[in-house]
């Protein structure tokens, strides 16, 4: 069993950071037009159980403030991409976005080495789906979803986060994502070797090696769920989906997201969950197996 926990040892954090979404969150970018308003109070309840749950699970978390120039910026997951002994900020696809890595760069850097990707690569972390050593990288199909849902991560992108991968011992390979904002909307990993999401995602050849759960058309928000500290964090609503996951053992905190989802954000992305130093001084075990 040591060797199964071992494997698992990525997903354990002791520190998260977080952003509370601005008073003007529901100015920005959504696909879902038309839909039902966003109730900004309601945004800041849900934000504050997230946090709340991620720290129930025994994370710091440092809850940045807003900034009035990103409506966004409180999906912080898309702004970087941490390992255990350093991180890359990104450049978010959108131009909109670009700008909220400043902040999340002052905060990561004095807590562990991290380098910049360059412009013209673009990459959202939302499209980094990371299962044990292995990094699989969303990168946007140029038609995708009809210019409903405009690139985020293109090639240059991907290939300054793969020699950072590399050079850190990390291997990557890439899915096409067409049909959904980021990989990561489409296909999370929960642990137990076993992979969960929209159908077209989990029986992609490239996830043939795990375990599936295929969420049914009607859950499409039950894809994308939150691994930390072996629990599971998942948006409300999605009963078929929650109870395959309680069925198949997993502690599971379903928490309601309805004012994310209608901006296109999930569990993922409103924290950016890490490994501080004081944490693998700690825990030596549990790092074992690193390739670092
Ligand atoms: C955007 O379109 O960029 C935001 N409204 C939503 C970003 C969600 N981030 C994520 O899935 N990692």
């Amino acid at each position: 069993m040591q060797g199964e926990r071992y494997s698992e040892s990525d997903n354990y954090f002791n520190y998260a950071v977080c952003r509370t979404p601005g008073a003007n969150f529901a100015d920005g970018i959504t696909s879902k037009d038309g839909g039902e308003p966003i109730d900004y109070g309601k945004a800041l309840e849900q934000h504050a159980r997230y946090v709340d749950t991620l720290r129930d699970l025994g994370i710091s978390v440092t809850v940045l403030q807003p900034d009035a120039r990103f409506p966004d910026g409180c999906f912080v997951e898309d702004t970087a991409v941490v390992l255990e002994k350093g991180a890359m900020i990104t450049n978010p696809g959108d131009v909109r976005r670009r700008g909220e890595a400043e902040v999340i760069y002052a905060e990561i850097d004095s807590i562990k080495p991290t380098a910049r990707m360059t412009l013209p690569g673009t990459l959202d972390g939302g499209d980094v789906l990371r299962i044990r050593d292995h990094f699989y990288i969303g990168v946007s199909n140029r038609s995708k979803a009809n210019g409903k849902l405009p690139p985020r991560t293109n090639e240059k992108g991907v290939r300054q986060l793969v020699d950072f991968l590399r050079s850190h011992g990390f291997e990557a390979s890439f899915v096409e994502v067409d049909s959904v904002l980021h990989l990561k909307t489409g296909i999370t990993y929960v642990g137990k070797n076993t992979v969960v999401g929209l159908d077209e995602f989990v029986n992609h050849a490239a996830f043939s090696q795990y375990k599936k759960i295929v969420v049914p058309p009607e859950e499409p928000n039950a894809a994308n769920v939150l691994f930390v500290n072996d629990a599971l964090i998942m948006h409300a609503g999605n009963p078929k989906t929650e109870a395959k996951l309680r069925a198949y053992g997993f502690d599971v905190r379903a928490i309601p997201m309805s004012e994310f989802e209608k901006m296109d954000g999930g569990v993922t992305c409103l924290s950016i969950p890490m490994q501080t130093q004081e944490r693998l001084e700690s825990k030596p075990a549990q790092r074992a197996d690193r390739t670092l």
